[in-house]
């Protein structure tokens, strides 16, 4: 009843017209993700950790055993926040229920999930107490028990000799600093514990997309750059910021059912757009658009655990003036360069220093700076206008694992130790390319003064860009093996922003053959969603 009721509101406002200004989704109702995407990540763990017990001869007895999310409540209250599963957790099972096991059985492949045994009152209060049989259905998985059952069933299952040896999952988020927390529950002392081996090899297994991960990420990627595109459409002075966090949600929610963001919406106007995590608490998007004002939206959704993590830059009126071209064009023009640039083998620290040469060069151009580009590259001045890393991996979290191989070191210099991965790109990685161009007084003003680098700085230009803010272009790659696709599809170029914020339409109807941007990845990006559409289409029916 109420599907139906969705179905025709969407399908009455997308046939009404493909107009620029009506708010519509050709996206809608989104995909079902097939369970097949979550058999395969088991799949593919198993087959990196067999690999690994044999070539260190070990057993190939025992089982992975992750501990999913459990549910956390307000401060000393009783509300409870909405819930989201752990990502290894999601990674491997898909389940959306907090106060879950997951164990895979090395041995036989098997897997068993471990549900908790809810009181006969959850019936009242929450809803239908599902059985057993329902979540193996569901989830697809050999076997489910309840959590009180995990020791009995584990040695019933074990096949090896001596005590059943556990994998758990122990290891560093080079983002947070963080440990992921191994499983616990009563009765472990009577199971050998491995607490080195699986947190590095799953990481890994995260850090490769397999094409059904790919077609989730393509579709928060899909919905989200379409909030964006409404956004664009509907921005002018005078409204609040929150205003605009408030259609990108209703957007992704309303036409994609993304109940969760990737992470907390960055809608930043005027000097708030150097603000590099604006939008927090202290700083709630609250600011009035000013005619004139840059905007700098960074808001991506999440669907199925599977984020999306896109930035878009435009002036609030929808025109941009001579200086906003300047620092726009150079930040695209450096984005642009690296998407062209990237390919298996490429290293990401170099792609930062060609994001950050590009972005010194237009600003010489422009006047703004002064003297040999290669000289204020090893002065490091390009962190003054780029203090971030030029991008990260993302997937099941917008700051997705794996960016830092066990033992690898993290650059020391300015702007390079911001960056979240210095790995050599690999064929399967979604990454972020998301070079920046801010004008941070905190950074600029003891760049100016410094001796090493107030020669750079021609002061009476860069005078006119104080209080600017700054421009962020971000978009959502994967590596394939030749290059990389582009998975964010929103107007880049100053004439299609422009174009579309005044009515036109979306995408806009150019030749095929058209190079579009990046060298001609529109065909490619085209095609490429049409075939995974039709995959998940394929499978889950
Ligand atoms: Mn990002």
């Amino acid at each position: 009843m109420k599907d139906a009721s969705m179905a025709s509101i969407a399908m009455d406002s997308s046939s009404s017209s493909s107009s620029s200004s009506s708010s519509s989704s050709s996206l809608y109702p989104p995909p079902a993700v097939p369970m097949k995407l979550y058999i395969e990540n088991r799949e593919k763990l198993l087959k990196h950790l067999r690999e690994n017990l044999y070539s260190s001869s070990r057993s190939l007895h025992g089982f992975v055993l992750l501990q999913g999310g459990e549910e956390q409540t307000r401060y000393c209250t009783d509300h409870e926040d909405l819930f989201r599963q752990e990502s290894y957790f999601a990674y491997l099972f898909g389940v959306r229920e907090p106060g879950f096991y997951g164990a895979i059985d090395v041995d036989t492949g098997k897997s068993i999930l471990f549900a908790p045994r809810l009181p006969a009152e959850y019936a009242v209060w929450m809803g239908e107490i599902k059985s057993l049989s329902y979540f193996e259905e569901t989830y697809m998985v050999s076997k489910a028990y309840y959590t009180d059952e995990i020791t009995q069933a584990l040695n019933n299952q074990y096949q090896g000799s001596g005590k059943p040896l556990l994998f758990l999952l122990h290891g560093l988020n080079t983002d947070s600093k963080n440990f992921s927390k191994p499983a616990e529950f009563k009765g472990i002392e009577d199971f050998e514990t491995d607490l080195k081996t699986l947190h590095p090899l799953l990481t890994e297994c995260r850090v490769l997309k397999t094409k059904l991960e790919l077609a989730v990420i393509q579709y928060a990627n899909d919905i989200s750059s379409e909030a964006h595109v409404e956004v664009m459409r509907k921005i002018k002075p005078g409204m609040k910021e929150y205003q605009l966090e408030s259609i990108f949600l209703h957007h992704t929610y309303f036409y994609g059912s993304c109940r969760h963001c990737s992470y907390t919406c960055i809608c930043a106007t005027g000097d708030n757009s150097s603000v590099l995590h604006y939008g927090h608490a202290a700083a709630p998007n609250d600011r009035t658009l000013q005619d004139g004002d840059m905007a700098l939206l960074d808001m991506g959704a999440e669907f199925f655990f599977y984020g999306s993590d896109i930035t878009c830059s435009f002036p609030v009126n929808g025109k941009f003036t001579s200086n906003q071209c300047l620092v726009y064009n150079a930040v695209l023009d450096a984005h642009d360069a690296v998407i062209s640039s990237m390919k298996p083998g490429v290293n990401w620290v170099d792609m930062h220093k060609l994001a950050e040469k590009i972005i010194l060069q237009m600003l010489k151009k422009g006047s703004l700076l002064l003297g040999d580009v290669d000289e204020m590259m090893v002065e490091r001045l390009g962190s003054v206008f780029m203090p971030h890393g030029l991008g990260h991996l993302m997937g099941l979290d917008t700051h997705d694992p794996g960016g830092y191989l066990q033992g690898a070191e993290r650059p020391k210099e300015p702007g390079l130790r911001s960056l979240r991965t210095s790995r050599d790109l690999l064929d399967g990685m979604v990454i972020t390319v998301e070079p920046g161009c801010y004008f941070i007084d905190a950074l600029l003003v003891p760049a100016m003064e410094s001796p090493k680098t107030s020669k750079f700085f021609n002061c009476e230009v860069i005078a006119k860009f104080r209080g600017f803010g700054g421009v962020r272009i971000e978009s959502d790659l994967y590596v394939t093996g030749d290059g990389c696709v582009n998975m964010t599809k929103v107007p880049r170029k100053i004439e299609d922003v422009e174009a579309v914020m005044g009515g036109a339409p979306w995408p806009i109807k150019k030749s095929i053959d058209e190079n579009y941007e990046n060298g001609g990845t529109m065909t490619i990006v085209v095609s490429l969603r049409i075939r995974l559409d039709v995959l998940i289409l394929v499978l889950v029916g």
